[in-house]
């Protein structure tokens, strides 16, 4: 009986303004990057909140932090809700945090309403979900859907220089009240209130998506290297200018992926010249490409294309190239039994909803290769995200809330 089943939307806003002060920016947005201080003092801060309400608490060996209300039956896979607390280095406050904090909201919810569950719920905070200061992404929820921490993470540099292996040891003692526990567990079922970082359910005035599945993502790292010469004393014949030849390949690139395919995204995000002087022709220049797709042969043949447009532009400059794929999640669709769920709990939390596929990748792509898994959208102004200006309206932040709710007591009430 799921009827007239309401969260605190009260204090679910108050929190969301809470933690956006960790890490807030006078933009408005929120740097909370993953592993850093203030990312371990939002952790601290969930923990200390969880504690207070007597949930359990743990972190796994990459530092997901789980939140547990204990079911009737202890032994049962719990059902786990939740998303991510870092943020990209110019993020918005509610990429992530929403997720999370709607299911501590729902979390605490149920024990206001002091309402038996089957099996335990879980709230859990994946680690690095952005992949901005550590790549690749979602590292938190891949390592638990996989139960392994890739070796080659262990010694991977941070953008700003640090390294790996100790941020994440420094996170892990940040949290001496946190039980640890294995990497991986079987899980019931996964569910992640997300911003859809979009303007489709704006446009449309909807207060919901129900998300059936997520498009496909690659990073690609590329390097093009020359020869670092004098700016004022080489003449084009002599210079073998990366530049030159990113510059060139880039003009193609941008030209051709997206005009040709409303459904391709093709994004360069980061570009390092070395050695970086005003009066240098740079030696090399670094540059990170973000391809998307729904399906999977578009994204090969977006790769291809990358690959043969700098090859050929290199050699033209007689230079090298090197391009490595750093992250890759194929396209996921989630169970259709998970969705009918989902439309259960719109209709009976009255919310106007509708299906859509999501553009951005989330911790549910990896969740949903281990357990049955899917996402609750709510709008946010002018679909705009990874932005300082990301903003929610506090009725969808809620709405999203009481829909996560109203899917919990149906999976998990008895
Ligand atoms: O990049 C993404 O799709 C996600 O928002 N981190
Ligand atoms: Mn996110
Ligand atoms: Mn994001
Ligand atoms: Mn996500």
């Amino acid at each position: 009986m799921t009827e007239g089943l309401a969260i605190n939307g009260e204090r679910l806003l108050e929190r969301l303004d809470r933690f956006a002060a960790i890490g807030g920016t006078d933009q408005g947005g929120v740097n909370r990057q993953a592993l850093t201080v203030l990312d371990r003092q939002s952790r601290t801060l969930l923990t200390e909140l969880a504690l207070k309400r007597g949930f359990s608490v743990f972190q796994d060996p990459i530092a997901n932090l789980f939140l547990r209300r204990e079911g009737k039956n202890p032994d049962l896979p719990p059902l786990l809700i939740g998303s991510h607390l870092d943020s990209q280095p110019a993020g918005g406050r509610f990429d992530g945090a929403l997720g999370t904090l709607s299911a501590f909201e729902v979390l605490e919810t149920l024990e206001d309403l002091a309402m038996t569950t089957e099996r335990a719920v879980e709230v859990v905070a994946f680690t690095n979900e952005e992949g901005c200061r550590f790549a690749p992404g979602c590292m938190g929820s891949m390592a638990f859907a996989e139960g392994a921490i890739p070796d080659h993470w262990r010694t991977l540099k941070a953008t700003d220089g640090a390294d790996f292996a100790p941020e994440l040891a420094a996170t892990l003692q940040s949290l001496p009240e946190a039980q640890s526990r294995p990497l991986g567990f079987p899980v019931h079922a996964y569910l992640e209130v997300h911003i859809e970082q979009g303007p489709s359910l704006e446009s449309q005035g909807l207060p919901i998506g129900i998300v059936t599945g997520i498009q496909g993502t690659r990073w690609l790292e590329v390097t093009v290297t020359g020869q670092t010469a004098h700016a004022g004393t080489t003449a084009l014949t002599y210079r073998r200018d990366p530049m030159r030849a990113v510059t060139a390949a880039l003009a193609v690139l941008y030209q051709e992926i997206m005009p040709a395919d409303p459904s391709a995204r093709f994004t360069v995000g980061r570009m390092t010249l070395s050695p970086g002087a005003t009066n240098a022709i740079p030696e090399s220049v670094r540059l990170t490409i973000d391809l998307r797709h729904p399906t999977p042969e578009r994204l090969d043949a977006m790769e291809a294309r990358v690959k043969e447009i700098f090859e050929g532009e290199a050699r033209g400059e007689a230079c090298k190239v090197m391009l490595a794929r750093i992250f890759d999640m194929a396209p996921t669709q989630f169970p259709p039994a998970l969705l009918e769920v989902l439309d259960q709990a719109a209709e009976s939390a009255g919310l106007a909803a509708q299906h859509m596929l999501s553009g951005a990748f989330h911790d549910a792509l990896f969740m949903n290769r281990i357990a049955p898994a899917a996402m609750i959208f709510v709008p946010c102004r002018d679909g705009l995200s990874h932005n300082p200006a990301e903003h929610v309206e506090p009725e969808h932040s809620i709405a999203g809330a009481t829909l996560l709710l109203h899917a919990v007591s149906l999976l998990a009430c008895v």
